[in-house]
This record gives structure tokens, C-alpha cells and sequence, in this order.
């Protein structure tokens, strides 16, 4: 059982979201993560993947010993500073799998064949003048996934259906079928697509450079749904300037909810505000899941889906 008012919720939350918590136990609501927390005897926090956990926060309130990210991501956790004071963390793995490989496969499809500039091109009676532009097919193309991990392995696996040959880079998989590439360099060379689904990490940061984007080429595309720090946006906003690679589909961004604006002005590019996991059903087990790791704390139970902070 969660003592009435020992968990701090810091952030803003999704209604469906907040309706779970609100069944559930009864938080502290902190909307601000940079505002001074409000007193009490809180042992406890609950936040989403998306919201920076503060450290500044932490000190400010040394009787935090379990902290709960809704999101499978858990980059927004000062992992050093829990590892050193003894602060239990969880995530929710597995049970975005759906959702966000959905919304991959959907950009993906919505990159390659201009659905946005199709449906534009309806709305504003271009159609009348000349027929739309002809794309690109799907079938028959290489696919490369970056980071094939719990949702890398989900999406490769959806993706076997299009007629696609699939390949990966990352930490090697055994139970995988697909052709291995050393390195993302390696990789983009290959393949026609590429996918990022890696976590976000000192080695992960700005993978997706100059040599990468050259590497993928003209005819290739960029579907990022891991995170914005992934990749160099400056190098890719000048690879879609100059079509070095004929496009790319984000769903994250380094600076959320306030994209580099140079990509709002382009053609080849699908954007979306970081909605991966942003659906009803998927929402309600992420909350469901990450209180419910909240519960097993306050039992003293093994956590459900505990945060293992591996630091250098
Ligand atoms: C969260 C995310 O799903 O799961 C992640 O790592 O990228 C986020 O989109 C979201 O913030 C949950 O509310």
C-alpha cells in the first residue's frame, strides 16, 4: 500500500494518464520540475520519459528512495546521482511495444509515399492541374534498425511483411535472423531505410552524423523514433537542405516541445510530437505499470521492471 502523499508526481501528465494515477494513490503534484517542491515527507516519485528529472530536485528532498518513469526511456533520470545515494528506479518496457512500432511503420509508409504533401496537394486543387508526384515502393528495399532491442526487435519483426530485407546494428542479438553491421556507418551504407530505435547514451549520442547521412545517401530515409540526441540535427537539417538523403521522419527532437525550426520549413520531412507511445490503451499500461512498481517498493517486494543503472 503507497502512504497518502509520500509519492511526489513531478510533471505535466495526459488526462488518461492522470485518471489512472488518480484511481490508484494519492500524489503530491509537483507541474513545475524546476519550481521549489512542495514540503512533506515524500519517499517517492513519479514522472514520465519525456520530463527531465532534476537533481537539484533530489537534494532538495533527501527522503526520495524509488523513482518511477512512465516510458520506456529513462535518459530523463540523473542516473549517477541514484546509483551514489541508493535510489531504486523503474521504466516501463514492453508495453509501448505496439504503439510505437505502429507509429513507425505509419511514418514510414507516410515518408516514402508523401501522404502529408498527398493530402495537400488534394485539399489545395493542385490535383486538377497535373497528377501527384510518382514515390517510392517499400518492397524489395533493404530496412536497417538501429538498436534492436525489445522495440527494435518488435518493429523488425512487423517489418518481415512488406518484402523488406531487414539488417541492424547495436549489441549483437542471438535470436535475431538478420544481417548484423558492425557500425551505423556500415549499416546506412547498406541499407535504403534506417530506422533509429536505440536508447539514448553517451555512446548513442549524435550517432547520426555528416558521415552517416552521406553514407545513407541521396535515395535513402531517416525514421527516428528513439530520441532527438541521436542525431546531429544540425548535419541532418543540411543533408534534407541539400537532399544528400531524399528524407526523414521524426517523431523526437533534441529541444521538446520546440523543434529546430529549420525543419519546419522543408518538404522532405514527416514530423510528429513525440507520440510513440501516445495512445489510450498503451497510456493506461505505462501508468498502470510504472504504480504498480511504485506498489511493489512500498511492499518491499522485487520491483516489476527495475531501471539496472550500469554507469562507466
Ligand atoms: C514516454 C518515451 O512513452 O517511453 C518513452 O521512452 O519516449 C515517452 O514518449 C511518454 O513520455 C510517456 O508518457
Amino acid at each position: 500500500m503507497i502512504p497518502v502523499n509520500s509519492v511526489l508526481q513531478v510533471g505535466l501528465f495526459p488526462e488518461v494518464m492522470q485518471k489512472q494515477i488518480d484511481q490508484r494513490l494519492k500524489t503530491i503534484h509537483l507541474l513545475d520540475p524546476q519550481a521549489q517542491p512542495p514540503s512533506g515527507e515524500f519517499t517517492g516519485i513519479l514522472i514520465r520519459s519525456n520530463t527531465q528529472l532534476p537533481q537539484g530536485l533530489l537534494e532538495q528532498i533527501p527522503s526520495i528512495r524509488m523513482v518511477a518513469t512512465c516510458g520506456v526511456g529513462y535518459d530523463n533520470l540523473p542516473l549517477a546521482y541514484l546509483k551514489a545515494h541508493g535510489i531504486k528506479a523503474s521504466n516501463t518496457p514492453g508495453v509501448l511495444n505496439d504503439a510505437v512500432c505502429e507509429l513507425a511503420i505509419g511514418m514510414l509508409f507516410g515518408l516514402l509515399r508523401r501522404i502529408p504533401q498527398a493530402q495537400e496537394f488534394v485539399k489545395s486543387s493542385a490535383w486538377s492541374k497535373a497528377p501527384f508526384v510518382t514515390t517510392t515502393t517499400l518492397a524489395g528495399k533493404c530496412v536497417g534498425i538501429a538498436g534492436m532491442g525489445r522495440i527494435g526487435q518488435d518493429l523488425a519483426a512487423r517489418l518481415e511483411s512488406f518484402k523488406v530485407q531487414i539488417a541492424y546494428t547495436g549489441p549483437t542479438r542471438k535470436n535475431v535472423p538478420y544481417e548484423y553491421y558492425p557500425n551505423i556507418q556500415a549499416l546506412a551504407k547498406a541499407c535504403d531505410v534506417l530506422f533509429l530505435a536505440c536508447p539514448a547514451s553517451p555512446e548513442t549520442e549524435k550517432m547520426v552524423g555528416a558521415e552517416v547521412l552521406e553514407a545513407l545517401g541521396p535515395m535513402g530515409y531517416l525514421i527516428n523514433i528513439a530520441r532527438g540526441s541521436v542525431v546531429d540535427e544540425g548535419a541532418l537539417l543540411v543533408a534534407l537542405q541539400q537532399k544528400k538523403i531524399a528524407g526523414a521522419a521524426l517523431d523526437v527532437f533534441e529541444d521538446e516541445p520546440n523543434p529546430n525550426s529549420g525543419f519546419l520549413s522543408l518538404d522532405n520531412v514527416l514530423l510528429t510530437p513525440h507520440i510513440g507511445s501516445a495512445t489510450a490503451e498503451t497510456r493506461e499500461l505505462m501508468t498502470n505499470l510504472a504504480i504498480s512498481n511504485l506498489e511493489a517498493f512500498y511492499n518491499q517486494q522485487p520491483l516489476l521492471t527495475e531501471v539496472k543503472i550500469k554507469l562507466e
